[in-house]
């Protein structure tokens, strides 16, 4: 995969899941030459995270940044702070912070959860790309991949505001491709289903018991089978994008739809 070599890659949500794995391949298929930008709220976990790489890729150079993609001050913030070699030279982002809170009816949903959900899953993925796209149109080199979800597809009961969220991120991925296609910045989209990371821990406010039951019975996808997705859309030729992928279990056949063994 030697088109990724030197490419500076920008992880959000780097701290877990599928973002955690997509560091790991980008550092596995970049053979130690990519510089990678993790992300996320949880800074001891990408400490953790960069310790762990840089044992095994000795040469790569990995930036974590304590970054909450909800605030737009606190994005132009802490991406203003990399070095500039970094900063004017990111080749990929990786729109991936997000998050579900509650499986309830619209109407028992709070204010509360209802901002958090927007706040991080819609808000956050306009001010990351707002920071980043800038400079990829600059540098007439770019790729923006965002998390979208089966949600953003489908609405499913009790998911009306995660659905609403990932439809609009679905929104935004459609019209960022007007707006890049007279320049060569790509911009895709990756549509997952059951994804077995801790999502559905937070969803579930920590009941792991629960959140385990998501996937009682089943092969659910784990944060690499995206992240290999994600390395191979962005190691395709420049001239090439695959704009969006909506990405099963065997066993799923909808957003809650899935085969379980009895
Ligand atoms: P995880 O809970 O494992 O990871 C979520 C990541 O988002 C964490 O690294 C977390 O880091 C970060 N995050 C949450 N809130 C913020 C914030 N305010 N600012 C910055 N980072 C934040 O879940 P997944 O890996 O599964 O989720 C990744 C993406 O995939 C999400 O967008 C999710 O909607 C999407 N997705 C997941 C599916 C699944 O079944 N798992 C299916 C379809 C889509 P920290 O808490 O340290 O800030
Ligand atoms: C996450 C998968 O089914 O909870 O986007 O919407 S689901």
């Amino acid at each position: 995969q030697r088109r990724l070599e030197k490419k500076n890659v920008f992880i959000t949500g780097a701290s877990s899941g599928i973002g955690e794995s997509t560091a790991r391949e980008f550092a596995k298929e970049g053979s130690n030459l990519v510089h990678i930008i993790l992300t996320a709220r949880r800074l001891d976990r990408l400490d953790a995270l960069k310790e762990e790489l840089k044992q095994t890729y000795k040469n790569i150079d990995i930036h974590t940044l304590k970054l909450d993609v909800r605030k737009k001050k606190n994005v132009d913030d802490a991406i203003a702070s990399l070095p500039s070699s970094v900063k004017d030279n990111i080749s990929v982002l990786v729109n991936n912070a997000g998050l579900v809170l509650g499986m309830d009816p619209l109407l028992d949903v709070t204010e509360e959860e209802y901002d958090t959900m927007m706040d991080t899953n819609v808000k956050g993925l306009m001010f990351v790309t707002q920071a980043i796209l800038p400079r990829m149109i600059e540098q007439n080199e770019g790729h923006i991949i965002n998390i979208g979800s089966v949600a953003g597809k489908q609405s499913y009961q009790n998911g009306s505001i995660y659905c609403a969220s990932k439809h609009a991120v679905d929104a935004i991925t459609r019209a960022l491709l007007y707006e890049t296609m007279s320049t060569p910045v790509r911009v895709s989209q990756i549509c997952p289903g059951m994804v077995n990371t801790e999502f559905s821990t937070v969803r579930f406010h920590g009941d792991k018991e629960k959140a385990d039951s998501v996937y009682a019975g089943m092969e659910p996808l784990v944060g690499q089978d995206i992240a290999e997705l994600i390395t191979f859309i962005a190691s395709r030729p420049p001239h090439v994008n695959i704009v969006d992928t909506l990405v099963f279990p065997t066993a799923q056949a909808d957003a809650r739809t899935a085969h379980r063994k009895q």
